[in-house]
């Protein structure tokens, strides 16, 4: 049914994440439709709650909206996009639009598991690109859940795929991952992919400066227990891919990564080991000073820079809280 709405559309418009998995769906739905000319905008979860975003919005008479949770949002959407709307996400619903005349799919309706985005997108459109969606659920994290699914490809290029769409939203900004969206969908396979050099280029920028970062995070990091706060003001849109690689190296930390910049301090949150919920950390952490949600293993959230002091002593208090509930063996 998705697939002949999306057919009989005149103007249809794509408004996706500006992450891997986000990329990777936009990307299938431009492979599944060819001859279709979409218009296609990036966004985060936090650019969609503000009503400037909007202006940027095309008039369209279907907005196709992926790996985005409009339902967090609807309240200011619900104004703009005016037109048939179809939802495909994976962040933790919040509320059923399909009440509201949306078509909002989300695997977690039914309580499934960990479902990326372009894995989603590809199962509805019934896609026979596979190496997308395989990009997109490494690149989300979900290798653990979908291990069948990715049966046969190699796991090296599809890491080194899931970093060079990355590299393009880093280096790039939103025009990055634009572009990035098209060269997915332009490109034959995963070998063709990985052999863009525009990509490549821009790879190599965002790995010298993660590396020096990484270095500094060991010297500079404030450690409290098992968390690290790590304070930074880069020169790119680094604080996603630098939270991903440095919970990659340390597993059983739970790690807060700050970007100040102009009065706000973006977070990301990572935990690898599962001892902590990231999602509930974030939106606890967060509460009454700006925006925080997610997934359990990767979160994301917003503050005021002036409520920093009070948002890390949150963050030790909730870790701290459910630590203790955890371990019986402290109270006998
Ligand atoms: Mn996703």
């Amino acid at each position: 049914m998705v697939k002949e709405v999306i057919e009989k559309s005149r103007r249809p418009c794509i408004i996706t994440h500006s992450d891997t998995d986000g990329v990777c769906a936009a990307a299938l739905v431009l492979k599944e439709f060819v001859d279709k000319k979409f218009k296609v905008l990036v966004a985060s979860p936090n650019s969609m709650a503000q009503k400037r975003f909007y202006r940027l919005v095309p008039r369209a008479d279907l907005y196709l909206v992926l790996d985005l949770p409009l339902d967090q949002v609807w309240e200011v959407a619900r104004n703009f996009l005016k037109g048939k709307i179809i939802v495909m996400d994976h962040h933790k619903p919040q509320r059923n639009l399909n009440k509201e005349g949306v078509t909002h799919i989300n695997p977690l309706f039914r309580g499934s598991k960990y479902y990326p985005a372009s894995k989603l997108v590809h199962d509805v459109l019934d896609s026979t690109h596979h190496w997308i969606a395989a990009i997109g659920i490494v690149g989300d994290m979900g290798v653990r859940e979908w291990k069948d699914f990715l049966k046969g490809f190699d796991m090296k290029s599809l890491e080194e795929a899931d970093k060079l769409i990355g590299s393009a939203m880093i280096y790039k900004g939103e025009k990055g991952a634009l572009k990035a969206i098209r060269l997915v969908s332009e490109a034959s396979s995963i070998e063709d992919l990985l052999n863009n050099k525009t990509l490549r280029s821009w790879k190599e920028k965002v790995d010298r400066y993660l590396k020096f970062l990484v270095e500094e995070f060991e010297r500079k990091a404030e450690k409290i227990d098992d968390i690290a706060f790590y304070e930074i003001r880069p020169k790119y849109r680094i604080g996603s891919a630098l939270a991903s690689v440095l919970s990659l190296k340390y597993p059983h930390l739970t790690i807060v990564i700050i970007n100040k910049k102009d009065g706000v301090a973006n977070i990301n949150f990572r935990r690898q080991d599962g001892r902590h919920d990231m999602e509930k950390l974030a939106r606890y952490s967060t509460q009454g000073m700006g925006t925080g949600g997610g997934h359990e293993r990767a979160a994301g959230g917003s503050i005021r820079l002036s409520g920093l002091e009070e948002f890390k002593r949150r963050v030790v208090q909730y870790l701290r809280g459910g630590r203790r509930a955890g371990c019986k063996s402290e109270f006998p």
